[in-house]
């Protein structure tokens, strides 16, 4: 029998770096409420990426939901429903009504070409999605968003260390949050952050994660969604060997291309001019091919590889939104064809290369 493989694996530092790293948090017993391991991790980040003001969160969901929350705003938000369940969740416990527009068949984001006459009067903002780290149309979005006087929150989960033209993926829309799960890219075990522009926004933000206290006052109905020390030092850690990581998924990823690239029936992940990828996700379309989808799914798992099928079922099947108006797959038809064709096949920076090559036969076969 083969070794099991997941559809991903932690990256993670050397056991001693990250117990180096713990040793003052175990010493000074200072395990959360914004401690050194949690400012620091701030400072670097925002180094990192460029921005001025970014905020940590226990994890990308809390970050959307409460960036959302903080916008003061009801009404509708224009939304995919081609991603994970955490997107239309934020949006909807925030209190607001998810309107489903329909993706690009080309690189599964939002298309800005379907915005527009989903906008009426209840319309307040866009959230969209830079799905398996793919960026959107960000300037058809920013003219859309400023014609029509929409805020911007990008769920930029998947798109930790993604560039366009040199610019961090953080710095497009009003907001974007990035999750920083085991799973992603870049990792603190759970967490999550956001980056914004707005002063004001920044500090409300910034409150209601810390049950929206301000000095002994609570100018908001605040929550808990702080980033406790273990999170923050694991991120320290990952930080240092994020560029390794990334370029070790790059060499996987080559290798995927060079064996599945023109086989007819199968469409590869787009590379996007301008856009410095991360290598997040290796998310295949079967679409004409000799086999389907599900059947290459279930292959893979007799051999004991887990591929994933992200993201089916669309979040606007979810039967939470069955009585919402622009539910139901078929509003979508471009976003329903695709979650029903794409797979995602493992992707993670230690993943053997004649590992590759044996999905890959497997797929082929
Ligand atoms: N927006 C988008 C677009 C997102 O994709 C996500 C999260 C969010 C928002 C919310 O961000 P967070 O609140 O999560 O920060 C996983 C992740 O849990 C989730 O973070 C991620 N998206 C989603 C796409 O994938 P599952 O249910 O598929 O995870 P699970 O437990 O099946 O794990 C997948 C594989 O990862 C495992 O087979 C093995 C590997 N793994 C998993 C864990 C938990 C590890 O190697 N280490 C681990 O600790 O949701």
């Amino acid at each position: 029998m083969e070794k099991q493989i997941l559809v991903t694996r932690s990256s993670m530092p050397e056991f001693e770096e990250y117990i180096e790293e713990i040793r003052p948090v175990f010493e000074s017993r200072w395990l959360s409420n914004m401690g050194k391991k949690h400012m620091t991790l701030i400072e670097e980040l925002k180094q990192y990426l460029g921005v001025e003001k970014l905020d940590l969160f226990t994890n990308g969901h809390m970050a959307l939901e409460l960036s959302l929350d903080a916008l003061n705003l009801s009404g509708e938000i224009i939304t995919t429903p081609f991603t994970f369940a955490s997107t239309t969740h934020a949006i909807v416990r925030a209190g607001f009504t998810p309107v489903f527009c329909d993706v690009r068949y080309a690189d599964f984001t939002l298309d800005p070409e379907m915005i527009e006459p989903l906008i009426t009067d209840k319309t307040v903002a866009i959230v969209p999605v830079h799905v398996y780290g793919n960026l959107c149309d960000v300037d058809a979005i920013a003219r859309i968003a400023d014609k029509h006087h929409l805020k911007v929150v990008y769920d930029a989960a998947h798109a930790f260390a993604v560039k366009y033209h040199g610019v961090s993926s953080a710095c497009f829309g009003d907001a974007s949050m990035f999750s920083f799960h085991a799973t992603k890219v870049f990792n603190t075990i759970e967490g999550g952050a956001v980056c914004l522009k707005d002063s004001a926004l920044a500090e409300k933000l910034n409150s209601i994660q810390n049950f929206g206290l301000a000095g002994e006052d609570a100018p908001y109905v605040g929550g808990n969604a702080k980033m406790s020390e273990f999170q923050a030092a694991m991120g320290l850690c990952n930080l240092r060997h994020l560029s390794e990581e990334i370029e070790k998924r790059r060499v996987v990823v080559e290798r995927y291309r060079s064996r599945l690239e023109g086989v007819k029936g199968l469409r590869l992940n787009p590379i996007q001019q301008g856009v410095t990828p991360n290598y997040a996700y290796f998310p295949v379309v079967f679409d004409g091919y000799k086999k389907n989808r599900n059947q290459v799914f279930e292959e893979l798992k007799e051999n004991d590889i887990t591929a994933r099928k992200y993201f089916y079922p669309l979040t606007s099947s979810f039967s939470c939104y069955r009585d919402y108006p622009t539910a139901g797959a078929e509003k979508t038809p471009v976003a329903a064809a695709l979650a029903e064709k794409v797979l995602t096949l493992p992707l993670y920076a230690d993943l053997a290369l004649e590992d590759v090559d044996r999905i890959c036969e497997i797929i082929l076969g």
